[in-house]
């Protein structure tokens, strides 16, 4: 430790033992009586200047039955957040606010061939954040893992969360996003922490699916679509039984899209914005879509984290619709990134003839079809249009949805990959051949 960390250490220390004392209403002296010291001694330790033993914070963690070098709340309380789904989109962008807020945060990683964790690397080695194996398909790791960290907050956001993957793959997808979900609640009580452990279970705008209203809030009729929706469908039921049945603290966030430069490059926003800047840049042709009348309300990741938090931070819990209140189409999306890349375009035609030409932009692209439509990337059954009501949300959680308009948004993905294609220099030829099998539909 350098003197800087050992003064913060010191002082965290100091602050923890105090907020312990207040909140359980121990004196210094009693205190002094159970870590057998003089009481003038243990008065010095709370001012925070003079260091601690580690035999000081061995006596008085034993003691007080609680690390007390851990991050807490101002009454004294852990705060350890454990993050399902830690290396995705989402993960990524609640460590980061978690571990701002002083929490002690732990995630699940799953074994790959590869070492994928680009989203958290930088999180690595920061004190206070741990990565620990498991999967939500085996119920025994997961168990595990809750026994060893005894969180206070589950943010349930693992899943397979591709929507026409859930076609591929629809029996791997429910046992991942709905029993995974009862794997999570069976294990919080297997570990006796029902009463302490409180859980958000990242819901899905796409329980709507074939849309009865719009907008759509808490009381709008659910009518999934996908294999994907359906097994969302089970966890939203399984946390509201859970906590009618046994009492347990369980939200749902029925998020609607929220897109990011994190956000995966196979999902429509990011796949357009990746398009924008290689077309812009002259390392792809033709960006291919699917359903370009499909109707979304976009927000922005880092926004959205934020009500995850909020939502466990309520007296009582209860679900909630996150979503901006505002509507686009994923053509407007498309043209929104081409003009942030420098590029105009003007659609013509309809249904699978329907393109996308530049009218302007740089001399040799102006003219050129960029868009195409594929039926490749249309699926069995698509939802077509969610727009959602956060009326709730701003009310109780105070939650601003207006935070980051749609140009924004754009605006920022657009940004970042330009900047991260022409960073690629001499990788510029795999990225074409990956953004060539996208086009042609092998990897969607
Ligand atoms: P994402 O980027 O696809 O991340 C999914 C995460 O789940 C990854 O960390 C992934 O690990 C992990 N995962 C998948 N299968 C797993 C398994 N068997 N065991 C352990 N971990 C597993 O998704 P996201 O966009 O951050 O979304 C987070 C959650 O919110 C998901 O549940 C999603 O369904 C839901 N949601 C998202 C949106 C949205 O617009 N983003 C809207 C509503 C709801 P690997 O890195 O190893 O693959
Ligand atoms: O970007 P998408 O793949 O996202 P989708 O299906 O809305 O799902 C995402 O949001 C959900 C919340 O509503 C999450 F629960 C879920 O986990 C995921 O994060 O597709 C958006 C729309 C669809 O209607 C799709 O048919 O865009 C349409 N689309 C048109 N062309 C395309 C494409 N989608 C993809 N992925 N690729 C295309 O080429």
């Amino acid at each position: 430790m350098t003197r800087e960390e050992k003064v913060k250490f010191n002082k965290l220390v100091a602050k923890n033992v105090a907020n312990i004392l207040a909140a359980r209403k121990i004196t210094q002296r009693e205190l002094a009586e159970m870590v057998g010291k003089r009481e003038a001694e243990v008065s010095r330790w709370l001012t925070g200047r003079n260091g601690f033993s580690t035999e000081a914070i061995r006596r008085l963690s034993d003691v007080l039955g609680v690390d007390v070098t851990a991050p807490m709340s101002a009454e004294g309380l852990r705060h350890v957040a454990l993050i399902t789904g830690v290396t995705g989109q989402d993960g990524s962008y609640l460590s980061e606010l978690l571990l701002e807020k002083g929490y002690e945060v732990h995630g699940i990683i799953r074994r790959s061939s590869v070492d994928f964790r680009e989203r958290i690397a930088h999180l690595e080695g920061t004190p206070n954040f741990h990565l620990h194996y498991a999967d939500m398909g085996d119920s025994m790791s997961i168990v595990k893992v809750i026994a060893k960290v005894k969180p206070t907050e589950i943010y349930n956001l693992a899943a397979q969360s591709h929507v026409q993957v859930s076609f591929d793959a629809p029996e791997f997808t429910a046992d991942v996003d709905a029993v995974g979900v009862l794997r999570i609640l069976e294990a919080v009580r297997a570990c006796h922490l029902e009463d302490t452990c409180r859980i958000y279970q990242a819901s899905t705008s796409e329980l709507y699916g074939k849309v009865e209203q719009v907008p759509q809030n808490e009381n709008t009729p659910f009518h999934p679509y996908s294999p994907y929706a359906i097994a969302k469908l089970y966890g939203f039921w399984i946390i509201k039984e859970y906590r009618e049945a046994y009492n347990m603290f369980c939200c749902s966030g029925i998020l609607f899209n929220h897109e990011s430069e994190r956000r995966g490059e196979t999902f429509v926003t990011r796949k357009i914005t990746l398009a924008a800047a290689r077309i812009a840049q002259g390392h792809q042709d033709c960006l291919y879509l699917g359903n370009l009348s499909s109707l979304r309300d976009w927000g922005y990741a880092k926004d959205y984290v934020e009500c995850m938090w909020m939502m466990l931070q309520q007296e009582k819990p209860d679900d909630f619709v996150i979503a901006t209140g505002v509507q686009h189409s994923v053509r407007e999306f498309c043209y929104e990134a081409f003009k942030c890349a420098g590029i105009t375009l003007d659609f013509r035609g309809q249904g699978l003839d329907e393109v996308g030409v530049c009218i302007d932009g740089p001399a040799k692209l102006v003219g050129k079809t960029l868009v195409r439509v594929s039926d490749d990337f249309y699926r069995p059954t698509d939802v077509v249009n969610l727009w959602g009501d956060p009326t709730k949300a701003k009310a109780k959680l105070k939650w601003n949805p207006s935070k980051t308009s749609f140009h924004e948004l754009v605006a920022l993905m657009v940004k970042h990959d330009m900047g991260k294609v022409a960073g690629e220099g001499a990788a510029a030829k795999v990225r074409t051949n990956l953004a060539e099998y996208l086009e042609k539909g092998i990897v969607r």
